[in-house]
This record gives structure tokens, sequence and C-alpha cells, in this order.
């Protein structure tokens, strides 16, 4: 985590204490955000918090699933939330979110034309507006793993018995199973899918354990020697940690968008509203990249990105190449989650 989250977590720690005392200032507007961690730039936050007049409160999920099981269990209270473009799909097929007014939206114009064109699920802004793009790769200690080949096949070398993590996230790592054996990671089909399980069974005696958050530090202090994450994540721990490496695997790796949406019964659409214009803006854009080493499809934010930052906040050659983008895959996402529950209580 850089300085800035670090920075971000001990305000959280200091509004948690307010609460819990009872302060009474003036009530504001509240805005309440539900996203991923590690992942916007405090500062703007704050920006968008003294000129709009209002409280930007952040609840944090760690994937997809999490929050969406959150939300059919009846968790309501917030304003925004950033599912990535395939879950964000399902929550408007099944009506949870707004149809977007786009005249509250003037921003929008700044969203990249090809990337909507060529990679965005929501070709439309109908229901989502683009905020980060992400793929996932792995890091490694370069001194405890060195030559380490590019290759998913790592999770199957027992010489890192115990030491490694992957996501705890379905389609990542039933994804990055699929790509080992050179299949979409969006196949319906029923035996490339039993190979992905067979492989993950193969990998999962020599995880630690599948893991969203605790990677992070877990590669910095030495605990994990390889782990599976999502890139601007890794970026960051590189970042402190200058004997880690980022590995992408030849195979082919997961591309991924998460998107603004508004809930439908979200309290403050305006305020909803203003805020995800908020972060359209190139300068909101770039600070954002700066902070979580994602890449914004906002057109002329890396132009406005320190040098030295704007340079690693890249999509590589070889993600473009190999990279797939997930997709929402209706029923079939059924087959999924029964190899995941599988995986997950296998010995
Ligand atoms: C978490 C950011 C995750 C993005 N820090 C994954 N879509």
């Amino acid at each position: 985590m850089g300085k800035k989250l670090k920075k971000m977590a001990v305000v959280f720690a200091a509004a948690l204490a307010a609460a819990i005392s009872g302060g009474c200032g003036p009530s504001v507007p509240k805005l309440n955000v539900y996203m991923w961690s590690d992942y916007i730039d405090p500062d703007i936050v704050q920006k968008f918090e003294d000129e709009n007049g209002c409280e930007v409160v952040i609840s944090i999920f760690d994937s997809n699933e999490s929050m969406y099981a959150k939300l059919k269990a009846g968790g309501t209270g917030y304003d925004v939330i950033l599912p990535s473009s395939y879950m964000a799909k399902v929550m408007n097929d099944e009506k949870m979110i707004e149809t977007l007014d786009l005249s509250k939206l003037p921003n929008v114009k700044n969203i990249n034309s090809e990337y909507m064109k060529k990679l965005a699920l929501d070709k439309t802004f109908k229901y989502s507006v683009p905020y980060m793009i992400c793929y996932s790769c792995v890091a490694y200690d370069k001194g405890k793993c060195p030559n380490l080949p590019d290759t998913w096949g790592v999770f199957g070398d027992s010489k890192y018995r115990g030491r490694m993590t992957l996501l705890n996230d379905y389609r990542e790592t039933i994804g990055a199973a699929l790509k080992a054996n050179g299949y979409s990671l969006n196949t319906r089909d029923d035996s490339e899918l039993e190979k992905a399980k067979e492989t993950l069974l193969k990998w999962k005696p020599n995880l630690a354990r599948l893991d969203n958050e605790g990677y992070k530090s877990g590669v910095q202090s030495g605990e994990f020697v390889v782990v599976h994450g999502y890139s601007g994540d890794l970026y960051q721990v590189l970042e402190e940690s200058k004997n880690l490496a980022v590995m992408i695997p030849k195979e082919g790796v997961s591309l991924s968008c998460d998107d603004w949406v508004i809930p439908a019964d979200s309290k403050n659409k305006d305020l909803a509203y203003a805020f995800i214009n908020y972060m359209c803006d190139p300068e909101s854009a770039a600070a954002n990249m700066e902070v979580t080493k994602y890449l914004s499809p906002v057109d002329g934010a890396s132009k406005l990105m320190s040098d030295e930052n704007a340079k690693s906040v890249v999509i590589p050659k070889a993600v473009y190449e190999n990279g797939e983008m997930i997709i929402d895959l209706g029923e079939d996402n059924a087959k999924y989650l029964k190899i995941w529950d599988e995986i997950k209580i296998s010995q």
C-alpha cells in the first residue's frame, strides 16, 4: 500500500472512532460508495467533498461475488458501486441499478472511444461508466524464485509448496486454469471446464490459500513467494519492495474493467452522478492512476501524470495480445460456481 493509501486507512480509522464516540458536527450530505480496496486517491475524494460540501463514506468489498451477495441479502444504503463489467451487466439485467441519465455525466465524453468500441461491455454507458482497466498476473520474490518461468504452470511446482496464493475470485482463478490449458477464460465447454478443474485440483495442495487481500502484505513480508493478483495492486506493492517482480504468464491473462454504477435504491442520485462525473475528469483520473497504478480509460489523463508513473501504467503488449476480457456467461456461470465449490471443499 502506497503512502497516500496508508494515509486513507488512518483517516478511515479516525472516522470510525468519531462515529463510535458519537461525534456530532453539522450534518452534511453523505455519499456512500461501495468499492474495492486501495483503489482511489484520497486527495481526490477530499477535493470532491470540499467542492460539493459532502462527506464520502467508502465501504470496501474484496470480490464481485461478495458485493453481489451482500446486496442480495438486503444490503442497502449505497449510492455508487464499482463492480467489474461482467457483474455490472448482471446487476443491470436484474434491475438492481439505474439506467443512466447521460445529461448528468458530461465528462463521459472523455472516455476513450477505442476502449468503448473494442473492450467495453456496456458500449453506450447505458448503466455504467468505466473507471479502471485491470489485468491479473503474478508477483514473485526474485531472490527466492530465481528464473521463474512465465507460465501459469508455476502453481503446479511443488518447490514453492505452501508459499503461493491464487485469487479468491472464481472467474479469475478458474480463468487462469483455463488459460493454462490453452482455452478461453469465457468457455462454456464442459470438457474444457473439467480440465481446468483438474488443473486447479493439482495446484491447490501447493497453495497457502486462496486470497484477495492478504497476498499483498504476504508477498512483501516474505510469507508468500508467488502470488496471483490484480495488476495495480501488485505494482503498488512492487513500488515498495525492490526484491519483487511481476510475471505475465505467456498463455494469456484476464482483462477486466471496474465500472461505476448507481444502485436503483440510492437516496443521493444527484450526488452520485456528480461523483462519477468527477472521476471522468482527466485530472482526477491522472491522480487516481498515480496512486492505484491501474489504467484509466479517460483520454488525456496519462499526459498529466509524472513521467515515471505514466511509463508504468500502461497495458503491456503481451497482455493486449493474449489477454481476454471476462464477460458475463448468464446461466453458464453456474458451471463455474459448481467447479469453484468443488475446489474450495477439496483437501
Ligand atoms: C483491488 C482492485 C481490484 C480491481 N484493490 C479488480 N477488479
